[in-house]
């Protein structure tokens, strides 16, 4: 079966104001919400990674997700960090996190790599060509599939040499992470060629803006509001799984848990 992973932003534009605590709890409810609706991983971020989203400090990235990951630990959940912060990563698994997932595939943060060997964490290789701020110039591939698969090789290498386990690895081709439009599909298209570099294959299509304007082409009058961009991720969510990925990072987690059992139901 598929695996679902809920995504637990602690960003202060995910939750509306109100002090620390409040928000602590709303993301405790909401990943516990998750963990009820079927999510296998609560995936628990604290800077937001979104086109051109605003950086911040790892102090400021765990006086977010700690106590947020404590909790949900506390209540049983499995959970990994969306960081590519070495010492955030480092003070997650220490909170009880199991694994690291990293979009950065350790390019981010030189210590990253040593630093998930030392917790033992599993840990989730994502696809990157850099920084939210730029990464649309680095947009360029010729055959987006290969080249990604090829990519993901060589950071798979370089956390085997840093002491990872292979056994421990995840990679995630990265939908949207200096990809454009169709780059995406063609991508997705090509997803036997990431299952077969070996480790399980994690991938993020939530709501993300190639969803968004494949919509708008469907129905330019109408917007390319959540509930549509759910939709979208959970038919993206069985198709990805019938190209053999072991979990999907989705926001609504009813709608894809619901998704896949049709999908599976269908291949018997
Ligand atoms: N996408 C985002 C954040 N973290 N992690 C993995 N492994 N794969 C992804 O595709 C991914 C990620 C950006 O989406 P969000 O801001 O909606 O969480």
């Amino acid at each position: 079966m598929t695996g679902i992973w809920g995504i637990v932003n602690v960003t202060p534009d995910s939750f509306s104001d109100g002090g620390r605590y409040l928000d602590v709890d709303r993301a405790v409810a909401h990943g516990l919400r998750l963990r009820a609706e079927g999510a296998t991983v609560l995936d628990i971020g604290g800077e937001s990674t979104r086109p051109g989203a605003e950086r911040v400090g790892p102090d400021v990235e765990q006086e977010r997700v700690l106590p947020v990951i404590e909790q949900l630990v506390a209540a049983g959940a499995p959970v990994s960090i969306d960081t590519f912060n070495a010492a955030t990563a480092t003070a997650a698994v220490r909170a009880g996190a199991r694994i690291v997932n990293d979009v950065s595939g350790g390019l981010a943060d030189p210590d990253m790599l040593a630093a998930v060997a030392e917790t033992g964490a599993d840990y989730a290789i994502g696809h990157w060509r850099g920084f939210s701020s730029d990464m649309y110039a680095q947009a360029e591939y010729r055959r987006v599939a290969r080249e990604v698969a090829g990519e993901l090789k060589e950071r798979m290498g370089d956390a085997a040499a840093a002491g990872i386990a292979p056994s421990r690895l995840i990679v995630d081709p990265g939908i949207g992470f200096a990809k454009a439009g169709a780059q995406n599909w063609e991508l997705l298209r090509g997803l036997d060629e990431i299952v077969a570099l070996g480790p399980r294959v994690l991938i993020g299509t939530s709501r993300k803006r190639f969803l968004a304007e494949t919509l708008r082409h469907a129905a330019p009058e109408e917007e390319a509001s959540e509930p549509r961009r759910d939709l979208a991720t959970a038919v993206t969510s069985a198709l990805a799984a019938r190209a053999g990925v072991w979990a999907v990072r989705v926001h609504d987690v009813a709608a894809t848990r619901d998704a896949l059992a049709i999908a599976h139901a269908w291949e018997g």
